[in-house]
């Protein structure tokens, strides 16, 4: 009988540089929400891949920022946990970007665990300057972490990813599954609705409402042929509240098509969603309130 690994993988990286969209390219199902705004993703959340032979564990986490809210130091929590509980390390970095951690790099150098950096976007970079500015890039992580293994990826365009993939399966120990093997993420149903609302209000608002905004969906009910959602958009002012309705209640119209459609196309189902705007002041700033939104 074949051996049967499995381990926990755990992404981390400063924010921005593509580990949700690395996450999803993986699992092969949209996890985790992706948007061009750093400081996208705030919890830590499980894709899993289960086959007869193996069950890896990859975990997407927030972006390494110096914390300066309530909010952000959960954040932070996330991915101190992840550094601690991982059997493998995905250190993502983004090509011609040579920066480094504010937070964790003491801790990231102490692991002993294997390290994989990986030097994402290589799309994007010109086949003129391609081998000056990847050659920079590995030579600045090379120094920094020279007991990693250093690989060009891009995230998008799944360059490299078989390569990836081979690698972490030779690098897992035999354990066997540590989840049911049905499940490909943590998560709730009623997480991943507020996470698609969110990525969609992402998109759609500018300078601070993104940041400011959580979501509760407080109804989930299954129907005969649709499901029928009921979600809270908190904001912290009432100033926000204006913003996001917008005039004749035009912005909150199309954050709900966008978001009907992109819960549609997850669910794989017909829903219906009514959206309530509530003011919740300083909501990040309040331990107790973090706790009820599940931080
Ligand atoms: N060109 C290019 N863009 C990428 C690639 N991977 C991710 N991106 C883009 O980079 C942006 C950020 O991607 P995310 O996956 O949300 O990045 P993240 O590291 O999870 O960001 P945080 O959650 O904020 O820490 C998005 O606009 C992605 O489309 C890649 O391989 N090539
Ligand atoms: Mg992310």
């Amino acid at each position: 009988m074949d051996v049967h690994k499995s381990g926990f993988v755990n992404i981390i990286g400063l924010p921005n540089t593509g580990k949700s969209t690395l996450l999803n390219s993986l699992v092969g199902e949209k996890i985790s929400i992706i948007t061009c705004k750093p400081q996208t993703t705030r919890h830590r959340i499980l894709g899993i891949i289960n086959e007869h032979n193996f069950q890896i564990i990859f975990s997407d986490t927030p972006g390494i920022i110096t914390p300066v809210y309530p909010m952000q130091k959960i954040m932070m929590q996330y991915v101190k946990k992840s550094l601690e509980d991982a059997d493998i390390i995905l250190l993502m970095t983004e090509v011609g970007k040579l920066r480094n951690f504010p937070m964790f790099f003491n801790e990231i150098k102490k692991i002993n665990v294997p390290i994989i950096i990986l030097i994402n976007k290589i799309d994007k970079i010109k086949m003129k300057y391609y081998n000056n500015i990847l050659h920079d890039s590995v030579n600045y992580w090379k120094k920094l972490f020279p007991n990693s293994e250093i690989l060009p990826i891009s995230a998008i365009k799944k360059t490299n990813q078989d390569f990836l993939m081979k690698k972490i399966i030779s690098l897992l120990s035999e354990h066997p599954p540590y989840y049911p093997k049905e499940l490909f993420s943590n998560k709730s149903e009623r997480f991943f609705v507020n996470e698609i609302i969110r990525e969609k209000i992402f998109c759609l608002y500018k300078q601070e409402i993104p940041y400011s905004v959580e979501i509760d969906t407080i109804l989930f009910k299954e129907k005969k042929n649709s499901i029928y959602i009921s979600s809270y958009i908190y904001v912290e002012r009432d100033s926000q509240k204006l913003i996001l309705i917008g005039k004749n209640r035009n912005s909150l119209k199309k954050l709900k098509f966008l978001s009907i459609k992109s819960i549609e196309l997850f669910l794989k189902k017909k829903i219906e969603l009514e959206f309530y705007v509530k003011v919740s002041p300083k909501w990040r700033y309040n331990y107790k309130k973090l706790k009820f939104f599940g931080y």
